[in-house]
């Protein structure tokens, strides 16, 4: 696909760059926190810790590619996409570690990061259960004719579900603003997409509902997501839903404990090929080819995620945990303390 990249400025290439670095490294320490497990000071508890280490560029292309007022909803894979979306670091430490100061006052941990402020409604665990959710957002924008759109993150193994496909036809019947973009990362949990997918070309899934089939990119590659996802979110608020998708990894397994994916020695040569085409590397690549001696900008970068990941530590570490009455708030409607 032609990319554009002669319109992006230098700072905006280097914001995206600042975002990636930061978001590779705040995962990086969430996973090493997590596997503190013999130190009785573990920080990260919980069965399931899901990274999309290698998959940065698809988070942050496509969420740059939104507008203030326009809205993003995702799966559990969604700590990239908090941080993206400007969601303060601090705050999804918080709540990683169920702090107070949590994005979700520490109730929901690391599924279910979400900033209404930010119109980022989260962060599902269920598989397929945000899909509804992203069509009621863009059927109220579409009601009240605001213009906005709706951008709705959707994991290739999802497509598979029922949600999926109640949700894409009833957005082609009300013509709602959404971008589905599926984040083909070719595995969900340990299935291969062909060995749970009748039809593997994820975009062919819309012929069936008479929705937009959209483009496939390089995932890896946060210029050509970015670029790509905001024609279609565009489209979408005249038209009605896309779906398209990004090619890209994951260099880890499903979640942090899954430790049999990256030993799989079938897996070797293809994991070698992806992490090749490293998010970072890609656009470090673009960036040098457009700009001389950026050395010294990106290695501050570099410094500035290590600086604001350990802040995010130190803040996540001295907040306090939700106390009783945190935990019976926004259970029941009038249910007090005590009674
Ligand atoms: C309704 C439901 N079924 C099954 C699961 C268990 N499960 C968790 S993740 C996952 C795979 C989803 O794969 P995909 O949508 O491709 O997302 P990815 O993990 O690759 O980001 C499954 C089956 C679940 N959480 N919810």
């Amino acid at each position: 696909m032609a990319t554009k990249t002669e319109s992006l400025t230098k700072e905006t290439l280097l914001d995206w760059y600042h975002d990636i670095v930061l978001i590779r490294h705040f995962e990086d320490r969430c996973h090493h926190l997590y596997f503190e497990e013999k130190d009785p000071a573990r920080k990260i508890t919980g069965v399931y810790l899901h990274l999309a280490t290698g998959s940065e560029a698809t988070h942050v292309g496509a969420v740059k590619a939104l507008g203030e007022d326009d809205h993003v909803i995702t799966a559990y894979r969604d700590h990239g996409i908090a941080i993206a979306r400007g969601v303060n670091p601090d705050r999804v430490m918080a709540e990683m570690m169920g702090k107070r100061t949590g994005t979700s006052g520490g109730k929901g941990g690391s599924m279910h990061l979400a900033d209404r402020d930010l119109n980022f409604w989260g962060g599902y665990a269920i598989v397929g259960g945000h899909l509804p959710l992203a069509a009621g957002i863009a059927l109220k924008e579409q009601y009240v004719k605001s213009g906005n759109a709706v951008l709705c993150f959707v994991g290739d193994g999802a497509l598979n579900n029922g949600y999926f496909h109640e949700t894409a036809n009833m957005a082609q019947v009300w013509k709602l603003p959404i971008v589905f973009l599926v984040e083909n990362n070719l595995v969900g949990m340990g299935t291969r997409i062909e060995e749970s997918s009748g039809q593997t070309n994820p975009i062919k899934r819309a012929v069936g509902y008479g929705m937009k089939e959209g483009p496939s990119v390089d995932g890896q590659d946060v210029v050509e997501v970015y670029e790509a996802v905001k024609a279609e979110l565009d489209w979408s608020r005249e038209n009605g839903p896309v779906l398209m998708e990004a090619r890209t990894y994951r260099f880890e397994g499903h979640g942090v404990s899954d430790k049999a994916f990256n030993a799989r020695e079938d897996l070797k040569g293809e994991l070698a090929i992806w992490e090749a085409r490293d998010p970072i590397n890609v656009l470090t690549a673009r960036i040098k080819k457009k700009y001389k001696d950026v050395d010294e900008t990106l290695a501050a970068l570099d410094a500035e995620a290590v600086r604001i990941v350990d802040e995010s530590v130190e803040y996540a570490v001295s907040s306090p945990a939700p106390d009783y009455n945190d935990l019976i708030a926004n259970v029941y409607v009038g249910f007090e303390a005590g009674v």
